[in-house]
């Protein structure tokens, strides 16, 4: 008999077909992509790591062939280490990083992995609030990080960008070890040079040296497609980020950074300097055992997808396409956080647009195929069990090929799913509006099939 699991896949293909995605960390990847994540690889363990020396003259063909001694703590490793070799070489000219540590399972294991690297117990990291649009693991109290490290937030203005003011202030209050940039909900371009001259300030007055952090995991793949600044040429140590939101690569981590690049199996000083490598034994064997090499080496794939000079038009598109649909729904009544976006990614303030919650509209556009998440917005300060708004992004639809005309299309239709929320008053009330939602939801789907899925 066939296993259920499949039915369920095949399910989720047709949602994902007829349905749009809005979901700005969400992503549609290729099919070469899911065919490494598919593959035999997931059979090995490989405990340890290949020998990579820093960047070899960028040549390909020489990594897939060389076989060097590795820090492996299992054997038949020739086709594995090569495989993991060409991610981190390719992870490295995408982020003009010295180093990349490929093995982290997700974001949340690569930014721990940097804390474990530089951090002692109590040590204090500065980093953007939650409210503010910051992540749950730069210091949200119920993570374990928060149990080990003190992290102080920083927060945002009312016009939506880093209140540097504040970043600064609180940086020679808290004297930090890490000061971290980071978001899952910010539209602005950080200043990465002015947070550089920050920390240079705040250590000149201290006896610690301070690490530069930037979790890109949003806006890597505008990064890696030039249309947003690297941290990395701007002073900053380290960068983390996922591999799978706009970056269009396997679910997984990824850590970037500057500095030595030598063995692992020798504890090095705990300096700036040596940074690579203490990332390295903080991924294994500090917080993780064998990597996932059928992640990575779909990782490899997507980061030689993302250095092909088609993704530098993805990724313009990505901030095209969103900035349209910002315009958009501003013409048509909408408020947005920073009133309107400079990336891939858009907050509305459902509350103040139309005086409902986010959790009624993300449930209603579900009804008709558009898929985005309820959002708490800097003005919740953390505390709204119902956020006021709702977070949507790009990058998803733009795989699919949807341009400036389709933009404005979803614009219309969430203005009438806004109109019929108003309506409703609460999310029961919206049975009463089914006739009118299928209407819609007949023209979503319509749509989304003219834009087919990769890899269905
Ligand atoms: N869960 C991711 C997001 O949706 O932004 C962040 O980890």
């Amino acid at each position: 008999m066939k296993d259920l699991v499949f039915d369920l896949i095949n399910q989720e293909k047709v949602r994902q077909s007829e349905g749009l995605e809005l979901i700005p960390s969400e992503n549609y990847v290729s099919n070469a992509v899911l065919k490494a994540m598919g593959s035999v690889l997931t059979n090995k363990y490989s405990e340890g790591y290949p020998n990579f020396k820093g960047v070899p003259g960028w040549d390909e063909a020489k990594i897939a062939e060389e076989i060097l001694p590795n820090y492996r703590y299992y054997g038949g490793q020739t086709n594995i280490d090569r495989i993991e070799r060409l991610a981190i070489d390719r992870a490295c000219r995408l982020f003009h990083a010295d180093h990349a540590n490929v093995q982290p399972h997700s974001g949340a294991q690569a930014n721990n992995a940097v804390y474990y690297a530089w951090l002692n117990p109590g040590d204090t990291v500065l980093g953007m609030s939650l409210p503010a649009g910051g992540h749950l693991t730069h210091g949200a109290p119920v993570t374990l990080s928060a149990q080990i490290y003190h992290f102080v937030g920083y927060g945002v203005t009312d016009a939506g960008d880093i209140d540097y003011d504040d970043l600064e202030k609180k940086a020679l209050e808290c004297n930090p070890k890490i000061i971290l940039i980071g978001y899952s909900a910010f539209m602005k371009i950080p200043d990465f040079e002015r947070v550089r001259k920050i920390r240079d300030k705040v250590a000149a007055k201290t006896s610690h040296e301070i690490l530069l952090m930037a979790d890109m995991a949003h806006v890597a793949g505008l990064i890696a497609g030039g249309i947003h600044p690297n941290p990395l040429d701007y002073g900053f140590e380290v960068m983390t980020t996922t591999t799978h939101k706009t970056l269009r690569g396997p679910r997984g981590g990824l850590i970037l950074s500057r500095g030595n690049v030598a063995s692992p199996l020798k504890k090095p000083e705990k300096t700036l300097k040596n940074i690579p490598i203490l990332i390295d034994r903080a991924v294994f064997p500090g917080t993780q055992g064998g990597p996932l090499e059928h992640i990575i080496a779909a990782k490899a794939v997507a980061f030689g997808e993302a250095l092909k000079p088609e993704f530098k038009d993805y990724a313009k598109n990505i901030v095209k396409n969103a900035k349209i649909l910002a315009t958009e729904l501003i013409k048509l009544g909408f408020v947005l956080q920073g009133d309107g976006t400079d990336n891939h990614l858009i907050l509305i303030n459902t509350k103040e647009s139309f005086g409902f919650d986010g959790k009624i509209y993300e449930k209603a556009l579900d009804l008709i195929g558009l898929t985005l998440n309820a959002n708490a917005l800097p003005s919740d300060r953390g505390g709204a069990f119902r956020p006021s708004g709702v977070r949507l992004g790009t990058p998803a639809i733009t795989t699919r090929g949807l341009g400036d005309s389709e933009m404005k299309v979803l614009a219309l239709w969430m203005k009438k799913v806004a109109d019929i929320c108003k309506d409703a008053g609460s999310e029961e009330n919206l049975t009463k509006y089914s006739a009118e939602l299928e209407t819609i939801h007949d023209e979503v789907r319509a749509l989304a099939l003219k834009f087919p899925v990769p890899g269905i």
